[in-house]
């Protein structure tokens, strides 16, 4: 078994425990502040979901950017920045920058790294750390604790998880040649996260897009023996212009993040079928640390 079957598997206690420490975090922002929040790769994907939700709920501006395109020129009240490692260059420059600027706060599962010091404030995840090169219990228990710092709903995730990972995984899925990841609004980080699971995992052909992107072009790649996959509720009904094409449309009435754990399963599975390791992907280390 990989490192990675065995956290995909630790998110129903995971988010419990994420959900009950979100409802009392003091450092993530307050209403009405004007926030920026910052990761790279998974982590910045989580950062989308939270940006989009927050300002959904009417808490205040929120944006999401990669580390390494923060506009230093803008002013925000405060700063979020998520990183699992601790030590993602990206993330420490920005730190860096911003001190004395506006307060800082951080999300890792590694208190004790250079992070530590450089954040005003950290939440500890250390409970969601992982062993595995990419991401699964880690970005969906920052999430969870995003989100129970929200005041969002999230008391039936824990099981709904539960009954996902007991679910079998269809043949078609794991065979797909290629998977196009879609999601509006906040679940458009939840869609970017997807292809990026299954690109690292895997070596997959995938893309994400927003849901109404997806007829400006992209449709175009739909055909059969592959798989179109929306998270939440297919509002714009995208399934009626993707059957025509051939390609299986995918879309599951669950929370988008219980329904990211389908394909953090499909990613395990896909990758033991081709021979690949899940916990080392090819070319990919932990955290990305910049040479000077
Ligand atoms: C972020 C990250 C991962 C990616 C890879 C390199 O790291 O980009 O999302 O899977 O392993 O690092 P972190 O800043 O969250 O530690």
């Amino acid at each position: 078994m990989s490192f990675m079957t065995d956290e995909i598997a630790r998110q129903p206690g995971a988010w419990r425990a994420a959900a009950a420490a979100g409802a009392s975090v003091v450092a993530l922002p307050r209403p009405g502040e004007r926030v920026a929040v910052v990761g790279c790769g998974t982590s910045w994907f989580i950062a989308e979901a939270y940006a989009r939700l927050r300002e959904q709920r009417g808490l205040g501006e929120t944006d999401a950017f990669a580390a390494s395109e923060f506009p230093l020129q803008r002013g925000y009240d405060r700063l979020v920045v998520i990183s699992r490692s601790g030590t993602t260059t990206e993330i420490l420059d920005l730190l860096a920058r911003q001190r004395g600027r506006c307060p800082t706060v951080a999300l890792t599962t590694s208190p004790a790294t250079p992070i530590g010091t450089a954040a005003d404030h950290i939440i500890d995840l250390s409970f969601a750390d992982e062993r595995s090169v990419v991401q699964t219990v880690s970005a969906t228990s920052a999430l969870t604790l995003l989100r129970a710092s929200l005041g969002e709903a999230i008391d039936g995730l824990a099981d709904a998880a539960e009954k996902v990972l007991a679910e079998p995984l269809p043949e078609e899925w794991i065979e797909a040649e290629q998977i196009t990841f879609l999601g509006r609004g906040w679940v458009h980080g939840i869609a970017r996260e997807a292809a990026l699971k299954m690109r690292e995992t895997t070596q997959a052909w995938t893309e994400a897009y927003p849901s109404m992107e997806y007829r400006h072009g992209p449709i175009a790649i739909a055909a059969p023996g592959r798989v179109v996959w929306h998270f939440g509720p297919d509002d714009d009904r995208l399934r009626e212009d993707v059957r025509p094409t051939g390609a299986l449309f995918v879309n599951h009435p669950d929370d988008p993040q219980v329904d990211l754990i389908r394909v953090h399963r499909l990613a395990a599975a896909v990758a033991q079928l081709k021979g690949l390791d899940p916990d080392r992907p090819r070319s990919l280390t932990r955290s990305v640390v910049l040479g000077s």
